[in-house]
């Protein structure tokens, strides 16, 4: 178990996306970041916020209680939130729409992708999680060899990108959010539900400092928002390692 210094300031917070930012797209974090991270929640409070569900947080960060370890971590953006490993809230596309415009969008998704070809195609097209939709042209179960293929051709196809538009423009009229967060997919959710949507949690709760890492800040990237917020002091960073030598500088 990490101790836990008592006499860390209670207002500062260390934020930090996973993929690309603590760990490679995907990957399990290395032993020397976990560490890095150790060390740093002994002088700072220490949350992750990922796009991705819990299962796939955990199992990248090593295993549920590895990423119950951290003081927050913010599944989903947030809308799946722990504090010091306990639930505290919990929030859903069923809840926000209904079953009717879920259907609505999720067959025309459903439509769109079998109309496109592919060098190739695989299975699980649409992700269904508790915050968002995870369309992926290429389909979830593809191998990485296969993922990889894919980032190339869509770098030269705008795959995604072309998707997107026509998304955005068919379904104007539901406040939802497109957004390129990793390799091979897009996530599709209601708009105040990108990483800004943690930021209540960390508000409520007093921080006034809050540090957020992300490795796509940029516009159209899922890090895009909070590394804007004014509530944040925002980093971009280039990789895991970029990561530790940015957070080293600020704290030592
Ligand atoms: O965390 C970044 C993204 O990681 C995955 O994207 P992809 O499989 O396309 O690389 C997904 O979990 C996605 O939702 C998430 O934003």
């Amino acid at each position: 178990m990490i101790p836990k210094m008592l006499d860390r300031p209670c207002d500062v917070i260390c934020l930090f996306d996973v993929d690309g930012t603590l760990t490679k797209p995907r990957n399990c974090i290395t032993a020397t970041t976990k560490n890095f991270l150790e060390n740093l929640q002994q002088k700072v409070h220490v949350g992750l916020v990922g796009g991705s569900d819990l299962a796939k947080i955990a199992e990248q960060m090593g295993g549920m209680e590895e990423a119950m370890r951290f003081d927050y971590c913010f599944s989903e953006n947030g809308l799946v939130a722990f504090k010091n490993g306990q639930l505290i809230h919990e929030e859903s596309l069923q809840k926000h729409f209904g079953e009717e415009v879920l259907q609505d969008f999720i067959n025309y998704a459903l439509a769109y992708l079998s109309k496109i070809r592919l060098p190739l195609k695989r299975g699980t097209f649409i992700e269904f999680r508790k915050g968002m939709l995870n369309v992926c042209p290429v389909g979830r179960s593809c191998s990485q060899a296969e993922r990889d293929a894919f980032v190339e051709y869509d770098k030269e196809h705008k795959i995604r990108q072309t998707m997107i538009d026509d998304f955005r423009a068919k379904f104007s009229d539901l406040g939802l959010v497109f957004s390129i967060g990793g390799q091979i997919s897009i996530d599709v959710f209601p708009k105040g539900w990108d990483k800004t949507y943690c930021l209540r949690h960390l508000e409520k709760d007093g921080f006034k400092i809050i540090h957020f890492f992300g490795d796509k800040t940029m516009p159209g990237g899922n890090d895009h928002e909070i590394f804007e917020d004014a509530r944040t002091v925002g980093h971009t960073v280039t990789s895991p390692e970029d990561t530790v030598k940015q957070v080293s500088q600020l704290f030592g």
